[in-house]
C-alpha cells in the first residue's frame, strides 16, 4: 500500500489495483467554437490545466498504471441523446448542430476528440459517454472490474458536472475516489471550489483531494 498526502486526511491504495480517469478533455469544452462556447462559457480557463493533466498523465505512465480518457459525445444519429439534454440550456449551438469543429459533441468529429497533447497512448482505453457521468450506458464499471481495479484517481472537466457525476457514481459503486485538485477545471471558479468542498467534507463523502504534485510522487515513488 501507498500513501497519498490528501484532504480530508491520507489516501491509501494498492497501485495494482488503482487507475486514472480522464474526464472529457475534448476540444468541444476546452477550444473555442465548441459546446463549451456555445452555452456561453469563456473557455480559456480550461485550457490552462491542460499541462497540469498531462504532467499527471505522465506520472500514471511512468508507474505503469492504467489511464482511461473519457469523451462526452453522441452517436450521429442522435438515437443515444434523450429529448431532455438536446432542449437544455439555450445554447447558441445545441448538440448535432455543425459548429467550426464539425458536429457539437458527435463521435468522430474534430470537436468531440481529446485535445492533441493529451491524446490517449497506444493501449489506453477510451470510454464514449452519452452522460454527464461515465458509468451511464458504458462498460467502464465491467472494464474496472476486469482489471480489479478499487482506486479511482479523477482530472478533466467540467469539475461540477462530468467530474463530480462520475465520482459520485464511482463512490456508491464502492470505489475510493481522488480527485486531482489542480487537473480539474470549470468555467465557475466558484462551482469548482464548491465542489473540492463537498468531496471532502463530512470524512471524505465522496472522496479525497491533493494535487498532482503530491500524486505523482506517491506513485513514482519505490
Ligand atoms: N457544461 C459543463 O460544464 N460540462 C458539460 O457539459 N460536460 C462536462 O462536464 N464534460
Amino acid at each position: 500500500m501507498k500513501t497519498i498526502a490528501a484532504q480530508p486526511f491520507d489516501f491509501s491504495f494498492d497501485p495494482a489495483r488503482t487507475a486514472l480517469i480522464v474526464i472529457d478533455m475534448q476540444r468541444d469544452f476546452i477550444e473555442p467554437g465548441g459546446f463549451g462556447a456555445a452555452l456561453g462559457n469563456d473557455v480559456t480557463l480550461l485550457k490552462k490545466i491542460v499541462p497540469t493533466v498531462g504532467r499527471l498523465i505522465g506520472a500514471f505512465r511512468r508507474a505503469g498504471l492504467p489511464v482511461i480518457h473519457t469523451r462526452e459525445c453522441h452517436k450521429p444519429d442522435l438515437s443515444d441523446l434523450p429529448r431532455a439534454k438536446h432542449a437544455r440550456g439555450k445554447p447558441s449551438l445545441r448538440i448535432g448542430d455543425a459548429g467550426p469543429m464539425g458536429r457539437i459533441l458527435i463521435a468522430g468529429e474534430p470537436g468531440a476528440d481529446i485535445v492533441p497533447e493529451l491524446a490517449a497512448a497506444a493501449g489506453e482505453v477510451v470510454i464514449d459517454k452519452p452522460g454527464k457521468g461515465a458509468f451511464h450506458a458504458t462498460p467502464l464499471a465491467d472494464i474496472l472490474a476486469a482489471k480489479k481495479i478499487t482506486h479511482l484517481v479523477f482530472a478533466g472537466v467540467t469539475t461540477e458536472v462530468c467530474v463530480q457525476t462520475t465520482m459520485r457514481e464511482a463512490n456508491d459503486r464502492g470505489f475510493d475516489c481522488l480527485l486531482a485538485e489542480d487537473a480539474t477545471e470549470s468555467y465557475f471558479p466558484e462551482f469548482k471550489k464548491a465542489t473540492i468542498d463537498m468531496i471532502r467534507a463530512q470524512g471524505a463523502i465522496v472522496g479525497w483531494t491533493a494535487t498532482v504534485d503530491q500524486i505523482s510522487s506517491a506513485i513514482i515513488s519505490p
